[in-house]
């Protein structure tokens, strides 16, 4: 088939795949693995949806941000109450007795966790204003409407981020639990995890390993058993941070976390321009992004050439070749030695230039590292959302031809391989989740953003 005729393909079978995991006003992650609403995965897909219609790209992030709390926290998961109680562990039911518990929690019919994820929000908010600025008066004032509605909400959730999970000023976003980094099974966590002691657990179900081809591809039972103890510990003391921060045994500075606030305090401060938000808040905004981008430079490791996360607990670094390590590429590093390096880095057999990999597209975790595992989730397999977050990166940072590469080797990862969640680096193997929402979701995202395309031009070729 001709390149321009496959493309056009591959966007109806994108649109299709978000159309089937429409749950009406919000969008699950996956068919099967995932029943229900993400948080970051819900702001990558509204970048996709916005290419096929604004509205429901803005109603994607209006549900969402209808189950924040009162501290300004978006929850990382808001459950489907229709999905049977067996499908996801754990589920709604064994948050309950945290989430409506706490004086900060939305109240019920809504049920959340307890955890949040990387703040991606703002961008995708920012990114259906640009696409809305193509697509005529009445969606420009529908849109303005929608920024004017959600700004007060993303400012609360930033300020929540710099201030409640950064009482040290460093700059840097503390994590609960590995589910918070969204890179959950990555050996970024593993010194941290391995100094949990756990205590007491009931047997718990692993729906998990239902959803995926063979057990190997999702994290392992040791793992597993942790998440859950760090779970019980965060609902025993109510989800109240002040307690967490007192006694908690996972408390973990994210690097990547910490840069994507950095890059979502830029689209906020866009936004802040578009509703005529106070100056004050501009300034606020503005000593966010300087924090954020000193306190990665503070942890930069020259040895391995990356950025690292640090544990909090054991006051110590957490040394780990993952593509977390290229935090201050993704934040937009000031240094430009710093980029210098992880460009390289980016570009060596550490990463996508390892010649036996299928396509050169980084995998999760560098097949250097010791930890390296090609089909285990975040330990080394290729995540095509990570992918479109470096490819953003890359743009902003003035390196327009490398990320048209990367770009032009993910679709076509996509089209020999499917909407995966995840896949094996050396075979291009699609692993994980089939027709995983935020695969779609981005792909739609780098159709419509070609070197000479523009963002809108897909909705009329897939309509
Ligand atoms: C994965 O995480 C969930 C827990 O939050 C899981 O394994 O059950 C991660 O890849 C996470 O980043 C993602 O948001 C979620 C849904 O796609 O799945």
């Amino acid at each position: 088939m001709e390149w321009r005729a496959a493309l056009k393909q591959l966007a109806s079978q994108a649109a299709e795949v978000l159309r089937r995991n429409d749950m009406g006003g919000w969008t699950k992650a996956a068919p099967d693995l995932y029943p229900h609403q993400w948080s970051w995965d819900s702001a990558f897909i509204a970048i996709g949806l916005a290419q096929l219609d604004t509205r429901r790209a803005s109603r994607e992030l209006v549900s969402l941000f209808d189950c924040q709390w009162a501290t300004g926290k978006v929850p990382h998961i808001v459950f489907n109450q229709e999905a049977p109680p067996e499908s996801y562990f754990p589920g709604p039911e064994h948050w309950a007795a945290a989430a409506p518990g706490s004086p900060d929690a939305p109240s019920t019919p809504a049920l959340t966790s307890g955890l949040c994820q990387p703040p991606v929000h703002a961008v995708a908010v920012r990114h259906i204003w640009a696409v809305a600025r193509n697509r005529g008066e009445d969606v420009l004032a529908e849109a303005r409407a929608f920024l004017c509605d959600i700004y007060p909400k993303l400012f609360a959730w930033h300020r929540y981020l710099a201030t409640v999970r950064d009482p040290e000023e460093s700059g840097l976003v503390t994590i609960f639990h590995p589910w918070e980094s969204g890179t959950d099974n990555s050996p970024r966590w593993n010194a941290a995890l391995e100094r949990v002691e756990v205590g007491e657990l009931p047997p718990h179900p692993r729906p998990d390993l239902e959803g995926v081809t063979d057990p190997s591809q999702r994290p392992t039972e040791e793992k597993y058993e942790r998440y859950i103890w760090l779970v019980e510990l965060i609902k025993r003391v109510r989800c109240e941070e002040g307690e967490i921060y007192a006694s908690h045994p996972f408390l973990v500075k994210d690097v990547l976390f910490s840069a994507i606030l950095v890059r979502a305090n830029e689209a906020l401060l866009d936004i802040a321009e578009v509703v005529g938000a106070a100056e004050v808040e501009h300034a606020t905004i503005r000593g966010w992004i300087e924090q954020g981008r000193k306190g990665l430079e503070e942890r930069w490791d020259p040895e391995l050439k990356l950025c690292l996360d640090y544990d909090l607990r054991a006051a110590e670094p957490l040394p780990a070749r993952t593509v977390g390590g290229f935090a201050p590429l993704i934040a937009g590093t000031e240094n430009p030695d710093r980029l210098e390096i992880l460009l390289a880095v980016l570009d060596s057999s550490d990463f996508a230039g390892d010649p036996m990999l299928r396509w050169p597209l980084p995998p999760s975790t560098s097949p250097g590292d010791p930890e390296f595992d090609p089909r285990r989730y975040w330990r080394g397999p290729v995540w095509p959302v990570f992918n479109w977050l470096l490819w953003w990166s890359l743009i902003r940072i003035g390196e327009p031809e490398r990320a048209e590469r990367l770009r032009l080797t993910s679709l076509e990862q996509i089209s020999s391989g499917g909407f995966g969640e995840y896949f094996e680096p050396f075979t291009g193997e699609l692993l994980g989740s089939k027709n995983q929402s935020w695969t779609a979701a981005v792909t739609l995202d780098w159709l419509a953003n070609g070197p000479r395309g523009r963002a809108g031009q897909l909705e009329s070729e897939i309509a």
